[in-house]
This record gives structure tokens, sequence and C-alpha cells, in this order.
């Protein structure tokens, strides 16, 4: 049991600076250590930079920072695909633009394996735009557009293992952009917003995804931005909503994940120390994945599928 900690220090997908700060918030917090208590051996790869890329004539001209996007993009894809053969790895953010690699990397890993590939979306926003749609130009509003083969992304590396849009689920939603909104509900995607939440618990939806990634033999990718919870207790993020998840709400997905045994890879995406309060929100993060790696008060029954 291996943990690779890949540095992706990504600042390029929205215009408020600070998430280029985020790998070393997380170190600080004491995730290496946290790993390695809970018996994992820990690589730690350092802090990535994106590779060069030159102007992409065919970006549309609102788009912040496309070039440097797309060369993170590129090195996310290689690292993924390497780091997959060696462990678990965990992208430490950066916003969330970084998905657009480490998702399609993972996934070109899970196709050469016979594997389908899965994803979990932990996120307030759904993440479906293209550039084309995004009226911010912010590229972190697009990993999941990007990842499922939406047209539009010139310039761009090919996707060449799509993620099948039955195959993604995404929970705590809570700002859906109206492009996106019209996109999301023509797909077969499993969205769940803080209503069906407040409605019917989180354990239902995820479990009912569990359930299905279990009986394909899927990879499961995990994608947790820091607004999929309550400000309240996650403050550091440009792009907080109100209305989050809450801490045992969040802790309890990522015991559902632990005891699923399924999750292969994980992007910890949006911190910005910056507008944190002394580690506060980079503490939540590590004690969260933690939890998703197998820590437990008590020990419990392997969930059967
Ligand atoms: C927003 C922000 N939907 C946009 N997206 C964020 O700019 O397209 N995603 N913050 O997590
Ligand atoms: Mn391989
Ligand atoms: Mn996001
Ligand atoms: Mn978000």
């Amino acid at each position: 049991r291996s943990c690779i900690l890949i540095g992706a220090p990504v600042d390029s997908g929205k215009r408020r600076q600070g998430c280029v700060m985020g790998p070393d918030a997380y170190r600080v917090a004491g995730l290496p250590e946290t790993l390695t208590e809970l018996g994992y051996t820990v690589e730690d790869w350092g802090n990535l930079s994106p590779d060069d890329v030159a102007k992409v004539d065919e970006l549309p001209p609102h788009i912040h920072a496309g070039e440097e996007t797309i060369g993170w993009t590129q090195t996310l894809i290689s690292n993924a695909e390497t780091a997959m053969d060696k462990g678990l790895p965990i992208f430490l953010g950066g916003d969330h633009s970084l998905s657009l690699g480490s998702v399609a990397g993972v996934a070109n890993h899970a196709a050469q394996n016979g594997r389908p590939q899965f994803v979990l979306w932990l996120d307030a926003h759904s993440d479906f735009h293209t550039p084309q749609s995004t009226a911010s130009g912010n590229l972190h509003g697009t990993p999941l557009g990007y990842v499922t083969g939406r047209d539009g992304f010139f310039g761009f590396p090919e996707v060449k293992n799509p993620v099948p849009l039955e195959n993604i689920c995404l929970i705590g939603l809570r700002s859906v952009d109206t492009a996106e909104r019209d996109s999301l509900q023509e797909t077969p995607m499993r969205y769940h917003d803080m209503r069906q939440i407040d409605e019917h618990g989180i354990a239902r939806p995820l479990a009912a995804f569990l359930d299905h990634v279990a009986q394909q033999n899927g990879a499961l990718h995990v994608s947790l931005d820091v607004d999929f919870l309550d400000p309240s207790f996650a403050p550091a993020v440009g792009t907080t909503v109100p209305g989050g998840a809450t801490m045992r709400e969040a802790h309890l997905v990522m015991e559902m994940i632990s005891d699923s045994g399924l999750m292969t890879s994980l992007d910890l995406v949006e911190l910005n120390p910056f507008l944190d309060e002394r580690g506060k929100t980079a503490q939540v993060m590590v004690d969260l994945s933690a939890s998703a790696l197998g820590r437990r008060v008590f020990d419990r029954p392997t969930r059967a599928f």
C-alpha cells in the first residue's frame, strides 16, 4: 500500500491567486505523516511545473491563462499515468483545472488495464463547462467537460479515453451556471444537489454509486473540491458557497469510500492557504483524506457489495 503525493500548484484556472501554496500547506498540515501512521508507504514527488506551451490561437479571448493550463494538463496526464503503476496518487492542488490532467491520465491507465474509470466529484459546482460555454473564462470550471470528451477544447491534449457520462457522480451541487445546468440535465450523469442531500441524506446516493462501481470492477477517482464543504469550517477557497456539506457529512462520505476499498486516485483541490485561518482548512482536508484512507474510530466490517 503506497501513496504518491504529487504537488500540482496550479493557479491558472481562475483569476484569484493563492492555490499555488496549496501543496505545501498540505505538507505543513501533516499529510505525509498522517498517511505513514495509517500504514502507507509515502512517496512525495515534490511540486510539478507545467510544460511550456506556445500561444494557442483557437482559445476564445475570454479564457484566462489557457496556455498555462494546457501545459499543466500535459504534465499531469503523464505523471498520473506513471503514478498509477506505483500506488495511489494524491494530487495536491492547486485549483480544479488540475483535474483536466489528473482524470484524463488515470483514465488512460484504467483503459490500458481493461478497467472502466469512474469519477466521484465532490463540489459545490458542476465544472462541466467547455471553453466556449464558460462565462467567467476560468478553466477550473471545465474539467468534467474535458474528461468526458466535450467538444471545444482546441489546443488541449486529445482525450484518449473519455470517461463515460454514466460513470460520473456529482455530490454537493449548489452553484450551477445556466449553460451547465442545461447540458447537465441532458446527460446520464448522477448529480445530487444539496436539496436532495437535505431530504434523503448523503449516504444513499453515494452507496448506490459505490455499489455500481464495485459491480463493474471500476477504478474510482475522487475529486474533492474544498467548496464541497460548508465555508463555516472550510473557509480557504476563492469560491465559497454557503450551505455546503457539514463536517460529519464529509467524513461519512470519506469513510464510506474507505470501506468500499474502491478509490484508486484522489484530487485535493481549490485550497487557497492565503484565505485560511491558521491552517484550519488545510487540516480539515488532511483529516478527510485520512478518513478516505482508513482512519476510523472503531473497526467496522467491510461493506458487502
Ligand atoms: C464557475 C466556478 N462555475 C465558473 N466554478 C468553480 O467560473 O465556471 N468550480 N468554482 O469549482
Ligand atoms: Mn500501467
Ligand atoms: Mn470545482
Ligand atoms: Mn467548486
